[in-house]
């Protein structure tokens, strides 16, 4: 009884620096920097400018994401992109940290730590992705969106990898009935699908049904369903060019997905790269919300997330989309503050 209630109190205490961790799944070449970058450079550009609140990196994040944007925008200059051959993935696991705040020297802040680890680790570091799991409140899985579709899916299972990722949460299933969680399915590449009348009659949603069946089943199960909020929100991180054909590699006999500008004159643009940061935030603030709610009616006494900090979080994230191309398909009560 003491040490729950001493816990609880240290927990109240560690409020003041709340640190959100985000675990990115995929395989190198899927685009996990890429979605990081475009979220990073939206997320300061679209918000409104009546809301103080700044996404600010550290020095070393910084430096990386803005070495990728000046690749991603050199890409997009050229006239056809040939995935995988002129960036080089994730090699290793990696760590980018931000906070979310009214400006640097800010006491009030929210730490978000995202981890990124190249796709092979699903098969040689199991141990650790099932720790890193297990200590993440939000998990991103992007998702190849041209393999998802084209050719009806034969390159699916090799590209999005949805057995080893079944494989890795049933192996962890006690584990995610402790903590809520959120788990974000972001389709990427998916200019082609998007565009016109098309953005509210394509298939993305059935097909992330049909295909994680397996995984969707395992986070809809009964003792898990009310801890893990799932959603799907289909982004661009490029936005001006389009998937165009599958051709074989004659050296490797690899199959190279090859990308087009959209237009003479489109280049960098990308869309809803800052709806999956809604998400988050909307879900850390309404855990934040029941959490101190919690200890009001155990000790009596709640520390303060500052009101126009909670304010501003609150004002940013509230109208997240929800249309054809974003969808909350279980656990809408944690995504509510
Ligand atoms: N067309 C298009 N290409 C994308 C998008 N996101 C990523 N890519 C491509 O995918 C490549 C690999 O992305 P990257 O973020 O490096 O993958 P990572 O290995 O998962 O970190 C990039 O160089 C882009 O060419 C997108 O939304 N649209
Ligand atoms: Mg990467």
């Amino acid at each position: 009884m003491l040490k729950k209630l001493v816990s609880t109190v240290l927990d109240n205490r560690n409020e003041q620096d709340r640190t959100i961790r985000v675990l990115m799944f995929g395989n190198s070449g899927i685009g996990k920097t890429s979605t990081l970058t475009a979220m990073y450079d939206q997320f300061n550009r679209v918000i409104d400018k009546n809301i103080p609140l700044q996404l600010i990196p550290d020095n070393e994040t910084s430096n990386r994401l803005n070495k990728k944007l000046s690749l991603l925008k050199q890409q997009i200059a050229s006239d056809q992109i040939r995935t995988k051959s002129l960036m080089t993935g994730t090699k290793h696991s990696e760590e980018f940290d931000f906070f979310i705040a009214k400006d640097e020297d800010s006491p009030e802040k929210i730490n978000i730590i995202f981890r990124d680890f190249p796709g092979g680790y699903l098969e040689t570091e199991r141990k650790n992705v099932k720790d890193w799991v297990k200590e993440s409140d939000v998990l991103i899985i992007p998702i190849d969106t041209p393999a998802l579709i084209e050719e009806n899916g034969i390159y699916n299972e090799e590209i999005n990898s949805p057995a080893k990722l079944y494989d890795i949460f049933s192996a962890i299933r006690g584990s995610l009935e402790i903590n809520n969680r959120l788990v974000i399915f972001v389709p990427l590449k998916n200019e082609k699908y998007l565009e016109g009348k098309l953005y509210y009659t394509n298939h993305i949603r059935d097909l992330i049904e049909k295909e994680f069946a397996n995984l969707l089943q395992l986070f809809a199960s009964f003792s898990i369903r009310e801890k893990i909020a799932v959603v799907i929100t289909s982004i661009q991180t490029l936005g001006g060019v389009k998937f165009s054909v599958i051709e074989k590699d004659q050296a490797t006999g690899k199959s190279i997905f090859i990308f087009k500008k959209k237009g003479f004159g489109s280049g960098y643009s990308p869309r809803d790269a800052e709806q999956p940061l809604k998400y988050i935030l909307t879900f850390s603030i309404a855990e934040v919300l029941k959490k101190r709610s919690k200890i009001y009616r155990k000790v009596g006494n709640f520390l303060n997330l500052d009101s126009d900090f909670e304010k501003a979080i609150k004002d940013f994230s509230k109208d997240y989309k929800q249309d054809h191309n974003f969808v909350i398909l279980q656990g809408e009560e944690l995504l509510k503050f």
